[in-house]
């Protein structure tokens, strides 16, 4: 490294933001930009008939293990008629509730929408498994009568494939399969009014394949500002482009981080100040959303069927492998010796950050460490999957479903 740079675009936003020289004013401008970010909420309704795989899909969403306390119960008959609302395992503000089955004869959807508190929801996800069924139409037809958003998940397809395998044992074409699939559940959708209605087929054990990132990539565009950042912090990691995003997503907030871990009461004789245990719990976080905490790793050895210390190992990156406070302290003294031009272009274009901060060199080491921590996670954890997903895992003589663009087999 012989020199740090801070993109343009980020100075221009600091510039605007910094307008005064009080520091109570300006961290407490900013801490709210950072605190309407993390407060941001996202209620998520998933729903459909009972037994489609409602339940499973919420856990795979949450990155829970069927087993963990804390994940819905699966494969179980469903007796209960209200929604129950499943956390995030580190975003609390994020909630999938998993509604009630629609399964009977007599299904009434505005009915049903009203019990389940239909305002409350920010989108639907639609489940079903097997065939199109009636039930589905009726539901997505009352859920877009009130203005609201669904998307249409054909899960258990791994189950499709399989059945397929065993009747065609030769000339096996999964990829025409799931067309087939794909193409059955939008022209009944069609039928119902839909012009362009979203589908998507997926496995809840294998999220890795088919249209999973199709469809998270989906539900971020069609979401603004913060509500799009929590949607992509949320969702778990599970492909190379999923990966690229987040890092995307969290680069955008990076210099308010940095800036709220200079306002410290200042040590003096020390050459950078700057408030430690906040940037620790920023790596942290950062390392959790790439799913590179032990917990996650371990989790996905168990879904992935390898070995926990395999993956483990794929955390190469110093950062990854040990988030302590020395390998902190590494980071941001080489930045501090490498980033004195970063520092004077700081100061040129944030004329009244000197006056905020003990020198314009501890914001542009912490700058540093959250950038350089983002770019070693992003690599760890793409490391991490590809030993996960490695192509081994597919049976041998069948073809494989066309990969997305982006996804980790690339
Ligand atoms: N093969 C396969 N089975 C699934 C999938 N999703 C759910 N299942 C199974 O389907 C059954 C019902 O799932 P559950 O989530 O309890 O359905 P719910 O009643 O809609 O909540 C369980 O035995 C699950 O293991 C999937 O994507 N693939
Ligand atoms: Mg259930």
């Amino acid at each position: 490294m012989n020199q740090i740079e801070i993109p343009e675009k980020d100075l221009r936003e600091m510039g605007s933001m910094i307008q005064s020289q009080v520091i109570l004013e300006v961290s407490s401008q900013v801490q709210s930009l950072l605190d309407s970010m993390e407060t941001t909420t996202l209620e998520i309704a998933v729903t459909g008939e009972s037994g489609a795989g409602k339940s499973t899909f919420v856990n795979a969403l949450l990155g829970l293990n069927d087993s963990d306390p804390r994940a819905a119960p699966t494969g179980v008959t469903e007796t209960t008629t209200l929604p129950t609302p499943y956390r995030h395992p580190f975003l609390p503000r994020v909630r999938l509730w998993d509604l009630p089955g629609t399964g009977t004869q007599s299904f009434q959807a505005d009915t049903y929408l009203q019990q389940v508190g239909l305002e409350r929801y920010d989108f639907f996800i639609i489940v079903a498994s097997e065939r199109f069924r009636e039930n589905h139409a009726r539901l997505a037809r009352a859920v877009g009568a009130v203005g609201k958003r669904f998307y249409f998940v054909r899960t258990k397809v791994d189950q499709d494939v399989q059945a397929s395998q065993r009747r065609r044992v030769t000339g096996f074409q999964e990829a025409q399969v799931l067309r087939e699939i794909e193409a059955d559940c939008i022209r009944q959708l069609k039928r119902e009014g839909f012009e362009s209605p979203k589908v998507f087929l997926i496995s809840s054990f294998q999220l890795h394949r088919f249209d999973f990132q199709r469809f998270q990539d989906t539900l971020a565009e069609e979401l603004e500002g913060h509500k799009r950042h929590t949607l992509l912090l949320s969702f778990p990691a599970i492909t190379a482009a999923a990966v690229q995003r987040k890092k995307a997503s969290l680069r955008q907030h990076i210099w308010k981080k940095a800036l709220m871990a200079c306002f410290v009461s200042t040590l003096p004789g020390l050459p950078l100040h700057l408030n430690i245990p906040m940037l620790l719990n920023t790596l942290q976080s950062y390392r959790k959303s790439f799913g590179l905490d032990d917990e996650s790793v371990q989790m996905l050895a168990i879904t992935a069927s390898k070995p926990y210390h395999e993956l483990k190992n794929q955390r190469r990156s110093a950062l990854g492998k040990d988030l302590s406070e020395n390998a902190v302290h590494s980071i941001l003294s080489q930045a501090a010796l490498y980033g004195q031009m970063a520092s004077r272009l700081v100061k040129d274009k944030v004329p009244f950050l000197d006056h905020l901060v003990a020198g314009g060199i501890s914001f542009v080491a912490a700058y540093y460490l959250l950038n350089t921590a983002l770019d070693s996670f992003a690599q760890d954890a793409q490391r991490v999957l590809e030993r996960a997903y490695s192509v081994e895992e597919e049976p041998k003589g069948s073809l494989c479903y066309p990969p997305e663009p982006g996804f980790i087999f690339d």
